[in-house]
């Protein structure tokens, strides 16, 4: 589980994220899209070019979900109970593709928050996105 400490790192980083969410969120979603491009195919409907609107607003959303989770990091399966059905019953992404989305996140913080993210508080921010993808894959069977 997560530490004390890790705690105390993953509300350090999200102090540098919070006013970003919507940039930082597109800059994942792409760098996902681009690398990882069979994450594209549970978003038939949207525009995935380049600055796209609803990448915009999509980053804008799993982000500030990822924010919400920080806030109520001691309890995450009810702060994430909504969105872990949601996923589990309506979207049904493989868990796989959560991974992935994590690694697209930490190489976006990495470019834009160098000095924050030293080798601790990557593992504390990898352990921290692990237990939130976690619950939102726990209701898949
Ligand atoms: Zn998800 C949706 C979050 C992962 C896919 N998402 C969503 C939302 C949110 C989220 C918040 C919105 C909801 C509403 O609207 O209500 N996600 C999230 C998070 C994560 C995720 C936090 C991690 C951590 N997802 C994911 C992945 C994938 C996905 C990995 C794949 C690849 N999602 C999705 C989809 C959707 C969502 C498809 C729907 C979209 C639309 O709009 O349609």
């Amino acid at each position: 589980g997560l530490t004390a400490c890790d705690k105390t790192n993953v509300k350090a980083v999200w102090s540098k994220v919070a006013s970003h969410v919507e940039d930082y969120g597109a800059e994942t979603l792409e760098r996902m899209f681009i690398v990882y491009p069979q994450t594209k195919t549970y978003f038939p409907h949207f525009d995935l070019h380049h600055g796209s609107a609803q990448i915009r607003a999509h980053g804008k959303k799993v982000l500030s979900a990822i924010g919400e989770a920080v806030t109520h990091i001691d309890d995450l399966a009810s702060a994430l109970n909504k969105l872990s059905d949601l996923h589990a019953q309506t979207l049904r992404v493989d868990p796989v593709n959560f991974k992935l989305l994590i690694h697209c996140f930490l190489v976006v913080l990495a470019v834009h928050c160098p000095t924050v993210l030293t080798a601790e508080v990557h593992v504390s921010v990898d352990k921290f996105l692990l237990a939130v993808a976690n619950v939102l894959t726990s209701k898949y069977r």
